[in-house]
């Protein structure tokens, strides 16, 4: 199963791993791209020392084409932008902003770029500064997310851009790998599936509340804020849930907010930590390698896309 992307990318499946902030570090991101697939490290609000580090060790453990997501909403992401030119990164995807002030400089040194979008106007906009691809990402993901699904979001996005598709946003098996093909796009990205991988080096109560979570135990808070989030249901998101109903200012869920990825993933804090998860969460039930992911991913999805429907 080749595409368009694996050629434009030089990689060999068309599985990109989501780019976590304070989990998707030089561990995760080196497995994925070693097996094939395209692991992304995630600066997320980091200093952009700490990134260029995992980027530094990442290529110590694969020569295998690595990218870096850069978050716009980051302060650090003005520096981050020169670091990825500065250590010949060669793919660069962003997400929750539009970066089009620092395109002339990605492509001065070749980097192919490719933004999450949570809309067709967003992406037509990308496309039209200079984006090689997007990813189309639904609702249903972790992390900050927008309102649409993915089933309506990335046939509309696949209609309305020339350039190819990745589809993001309850992808978790090789079942949600086909149905996004069938939809239109080229290629996924997988997030959460990787959150349990023995190569994903967050604390182990987050790996088992991914592994126990059931089908209605995420929920989106702050859709208010403009920075709506999905996370596990936890004694923090009820608190932010009560700033929604309250109609709190922005302050408030920054006071409630702050650290709190770092809790969860870095200490385990299972009450008080933002455990940012998808939807998809309640069909994994097993830790495994990435190397075993990739190829569940591409054996299932083989299978049903080759399938003999007479
Ligand atoms: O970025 C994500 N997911 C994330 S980032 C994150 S860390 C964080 N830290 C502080 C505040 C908020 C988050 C955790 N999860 N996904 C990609 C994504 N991008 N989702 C939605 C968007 C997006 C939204 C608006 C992309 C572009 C956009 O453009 C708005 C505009 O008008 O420019």
């Amino acid at each position: 199963m080749k595409s368009l992307i694996c050629e434009m990318l030089g990689i060999e499946y068309p599985i990109f791993q989501g780019a976590m902030a304070w989990i998707a570090n030089a561990s995760l991101a080196a497995a994925v791209s070693e097996a094939g697939g395209l692991g992304i490290i995630a600066g997320g609000t980091a200093p952009m020392e700490l990134i260029r580090g995992e980027v530094r060790k990442a290529k110590e453990i694969t020569s295998k084409p690595i990218g870096v997501n850069i978050m716009l909403l980051s302060p650090h992401a003005d520096e981050m932008a020169k670091m990825v030119c500065e250590e010949g990164i060669k793919v660069v995807t962003t997400g929750a902003g539009t970066p089009g002030k620092y395109m002339e400089m990605w492509k001065a040194n070749d980097i192919k770029v490719i933004p999450v979008v949570p809309s067709v106007a967003i992406a037509k906009r990308m496309v039209r500064s200079g984006a090689d691809a997007v990813i189309a990402e639904g609702t249903e993901a972790g992390g900050h997310v927008g309102e649409l699904t993915t089933m309506v979001l990335v046939p509309q996005i696949v209609d309305a851009v020339e350039v190819p598709v990745i589809a993001a946003g309850g992808i978790g098996d090789g079942r949600g790998m086909a149905a996004a093909l069938m939809l239109g796009a080229d290629a996924i990205q997988v997030g959460t599936r990787f959150l349990t991988a023995y190569e994903c080096t967050i604390h182990d109560n987050y790996k088992k509340k991914v592994l126990n979570a059931k089908d209605i135990d995420t929920v989106v808070t702050g859709r208010r804020t403009g920075h709506p989030v999905r996370v596990i249901k936890n004694k923090l998101s009820r608190g932010f849930q009560e700033l929604d109903l309250n109609i709190a200012p922005p302050g408030e869920y920054e006071k409630l907010g702050a650290g709190a990825l770092a809790r969860a993933v870095l200490e385990g804090d299972m009450e008080y930590g933002s455990i940012m998860a998808g939807q998809i969460a309640a069909i994994i039930n097993k830790e495994e390698s990435c190397k075993d992911i990739i190829m569940d991913l591409m054996t299932e999805a083989n299978k049903l896309l080759n399938r003999d429907w007479n």
